[in-house]
């Protein structure tokens, strides 16, 4: 047994905490020879429920699970955290414009950076979901210098996880038969899911879909795939989003396996003429507990077009949290 690593779930009351952290708690996050300690941050609103979610965790006497606390102060909630999913964010409501948004998420986002940057691990990794996630995570990072940039992250792996199931049902594959696909840009209706260098079965995907079900059918499903999701269900995608989450955080801390790539939105490099500094989802690959674009892609005419477009809008995002002072 390892020593305990200690993660810090926000909005750990709402629906995507509650798909998380029962799997964290059993082990699937960080596997199974480590202990964990658990942070539960919530609005004080949020508290009596989490209260109620740490009951249940108790009674399922998990083996790893060392202890859960539970807090409405992010200085508490962050205190010492090696991993920090931050999930809990302001949603949009009616007529509310996205710099109401943005500026909204900031009164959340900073002081958690802030928080992060005074009082976590200095290991800390942080992934954040809670939309607009890519910016979210921007606002966060730019609140703890201390903390370098490149452990601010955003979750675009639910986009990737639905574009390797969207693909594999097209061409009668199974996931793990796929290699090689990459979410671009922004986790929002602009995201690029790029199959242009992916690989079904050793052939390549492109011989094996035509362009306008790529165009028509692939790109918007699984864009819109989070629309359809609270169509059917009456409630947004919930167990898919952790599953996510759990994903992102496995690979990052125990490395993406040989031979292919996922997908995450990390700080740009500059790679693939995407501005530095903006958060922006890339093909990915995780080698000693660190995110590394995958160089060396060749981008064809349409992918340009499609990436540089999910690009402005984040772009467009950072230049409004700048304006708000947030960044
Ligand atoms: P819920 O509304 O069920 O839960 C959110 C929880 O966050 C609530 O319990 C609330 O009290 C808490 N909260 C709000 N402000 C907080 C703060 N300042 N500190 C701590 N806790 C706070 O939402 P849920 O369905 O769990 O979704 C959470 C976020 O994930 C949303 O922003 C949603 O848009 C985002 N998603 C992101 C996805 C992605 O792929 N990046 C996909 C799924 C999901 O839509």
């Amino acid at each position: 047994m390892t020593t305990p690593v200690t993660v810090t779930v926000t909005g750990a009351a709402g629906q995507i905490g509650y798909a998380l952290l029962f799997r964290i708690a059993s082990g699937q996050l960080l596997g199974p020879d480590t202990p964990v300690r658990l942070r539960l941050l919530e609005i004080p609103q949020g508290v009596k429920a989490a209260e109620g979610t740490a009951m249940e965790l108790d009674d399922c006497a998990f083996p790893l699970l060392r202890s859960i606390d539970i807090s409405d102060d992010a200085r508490v909630g962050f205190e010492g955290t090696n991993v920090a999913l931050l999930v809990g964010a302001r949603p949009r409501s009616k007529g509310m414009e996205r710099g109401d948004l943005l500026e909204a998420n900031g009164g959340i986002f900073k002081p958690q950076g802030e928080a992060i940057n005074a009082v976590a691990a200095d290991d800390v990794r942080v992934l954040v979901v809670g939309n607009p996630a890519n910016t979210n995570a921007l606002i966060a990072s730019a609140h703890a210098p201390d903390v370098p940039d490149e452990r601010f992250t955003a979750m675009t792996r639910l986009d990737h996880n639905r574009a390797l199931s969207q693909l594999a049902a097209r061409t009668g594959a199974g996931v793990t038969d796929i290699q090689g696909l990459t979410i671009w840009g922004n986790h929002s209706a602009t995201q690029y899911p790029d199959v242009s260098h992916t690989t079904v079965a050793g052939r390549p995907a492109t011989d094996l879909v035509d362009e306008a079900w790529l165009t028509d059918e692939f790109i918007p499903t699984v864009a819109k795939r989070g629309a359809a999701i609270i169509e059917a269900r009456g409630a947004s995608s919930a167990a898919s989003a952790a599953n996510a989450a759990i994903d992102h955080v496995r690979d990052w801390v125990l490395g993406t396996p040989e031979g292919s790539w996922t997908s995450a939105a990390i700080p740009s490099d500059g790679s693939y003429g995407v501005p530095e500094g903006v958060i922006s989802s890339f093909p990915v690959v995780s080698r000693g507990g660190a995110w590394e674009v995958v160089q060396g892609l060749e981008v064809n005419d349409f992918s340009r077009a499609r990436i540089d477009a999910s690009v402005a809008e984040l772009v467009e995002e950072r230049d409004a949290v700048k304006g708000l002072g947030l960044v």
